[in-house]
Parts: C-alpha cells; structure tokens; sequence
C-alpha cells in the first residue's frame, strides 16, 4: 500500500485519533491527514490525467495494450500523422518535438517518449514486476535486452517496409535480414509460450504490435510455425483485443 494511502487510512472520521498520539505533538494528526489527502488527490490526477497520443496499429499499440493490461486509468488522442494534428485539434509537433508516436502525456505539460522506455515506465509505476522484473535485478537487464531487440530490429526492421519509395534491391535485402531476425523470434518461441518466457511481459505488447505489420507490408510472419501461434494467441488476448477496438482496427 502506497505510504500516504496508509496515513490516510489512519485519518479519524472523529477526533479519536488525538488520544493516542503524544500530548507534545498538538495536532499532528490533522497535518497527517491533510498532507496524505493533498498527496491522494494529486496522485489520483497525475493517473486520470495519462493520456496516450497514438496512430492506428502504430507501435503506439504497444503502451496501449500495457495500460489496459495494468487497467490503469488513461485516455488516448489519436494523431494524423499526415497533417500531425490531434483529433482534439491540437499541434503534435507542439507536443512532442520529435513529432513521432507513441507519446505519453503522464502529467499536466510533461510528456514521455520512446516505446521502450514508456513501457518500463508504466511497469514500474504500477510495481508490476510480474510482466517486468525489478530494476537492478538481472533478470531486468534480460528485460530490457529483448525490449532493445525489438526496438531496433524487428520495430524498424519491418517498419522500413512500409516506404514505398524502398527501390526493389533495397526492400529484398531488408526482407532477408529481417527474416533472420524472425528466424531467432521462432526459435525462442518455439521453447517459450511468450517472448520473454512462460508468462506475459511488456516484450509481448510490443513485439505483437510491430510484427502485426507484416499483413501490411507483405511479409507473412505466419509463415514461421512458432510466431503463427504466438500472433494468434495475443490477438485474443482481452487486452490486445481491446487496444484494437479502440483504435478502429477491429469492429
Ligand atoms: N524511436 C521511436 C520510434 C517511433 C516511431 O517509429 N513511430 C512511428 C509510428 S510506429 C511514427 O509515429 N511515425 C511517424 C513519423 O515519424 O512521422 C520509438 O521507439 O518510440
């Protein structure tokens, strides 16, 4: 329990408190209780105020899957990402100067970026170690060895295939390097039931999002036996189902 859900639970509805703290400390359970309401209203903000700034199907999917996972509070705001304007009007550029998404808005004005990190971020805050180790631990560092993986090959290794303008040499030796990417993917789920391991973990948020692309750019992922299974579990996941409703992608 968070320390300031604690004091606030020590907060008397009556004045019945004030006789068990010391007399030399006059009114300390009023201040107790003041701080610990202030702290519980301006947490309670900080979650109803999350918003998600997110393009259909984009890697912006995968925070969106990991919040609903959590079942954290947050809102979302999609972006066209040709006019970079927010279905509420606003200038994205204004709001993240890499005029990119996924873009977390955590807190009034201050915004996060970066699949990666917005998905350790939110883990964190939620303490959810199950789906990602504790800081500091090795078993983090493998963590955040995979969420680099996926980052770097497999997100902008199928992600470059999106460009039409790729010349045809380009796009087939992308595809090939790609394809030894997912050869390695197959081969740790052909022993794990999730990418990082027997359970869901942020990986899996994120490493569904990116190879979900392959319908749209014409690399069969199904293809591979293991990643065919994999895909089709995580697309019925309550979670990654919902994500995708809310983006428009299923009905
Ligand atoms: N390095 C960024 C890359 C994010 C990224 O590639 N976002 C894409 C969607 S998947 C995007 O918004 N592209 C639009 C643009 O760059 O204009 C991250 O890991 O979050």
């Amino acid at each position: 329990m968070k320390p300031y859900l604690l004091l606030f639970n020590m907060c008397p509805a009556d004045n019945s408190l004030s006789s068990s703290i010391p007399n030399e400390l006059p009114g300390i359970h009023s201040v107790t209780c003041i701080v610990s309401i202030i702290l519980l209203v301006v947490h309670y903000k900080e979650e109803t105020n999350m918003k998600l700034y997110y393009s259909p199907g984009a890697c912006s999917m995968a925070p969106h899957i990991l919040l609903n996972e959590l079942g954290k509070k947050f809102t979302i705001e999609k972006v066209d990402m040709g006019t970079k304007k927010t279905d509420g009007g606003k200038d994205f550029n204004k709001i993240n100067a890499k005029s990119y998404v996924p873009t977390l808005e955590f807190k009034k004005d201050e915004v996060l970026t970066e699949v990666s990190t917005i998905l350790q971020f939110l883990a964190d805050k939620a303490k959810a170690t199950k789906i990602l180790p504790k800081a500091g631990t090795m078993a983090r560092y493998r963590s955040m060895e995979t969420l680099n993986f996926i980052a770097s090959e497999l997100h902008k290794g199928i992600g470059a295939l999106f460009n039409k303008a790729l010349p045809e040499e380009a796009r087939k030796m992308a595809v090939e390097r790609v394809s030894k990417r997912l050869d390695y993917v197959d081969g740790v789920l052909a022993k794990n039931k999730f990418i990082g391991g027997k359970s869901f973990s942020v990986s899996d948020a994120y490493a569904f999002t990116v190879m979900n692309w392959g319908g749209w750019v014409g690399l069969d992922v199904k293809k591979w036996k293991n990643i065919g299974r994999y895909m089709d579990m995580m697309a019925s996941r309550p979670s990654v189902q919902a994500a995708m409703k809310a983006e428009g992608l299923l009905g």
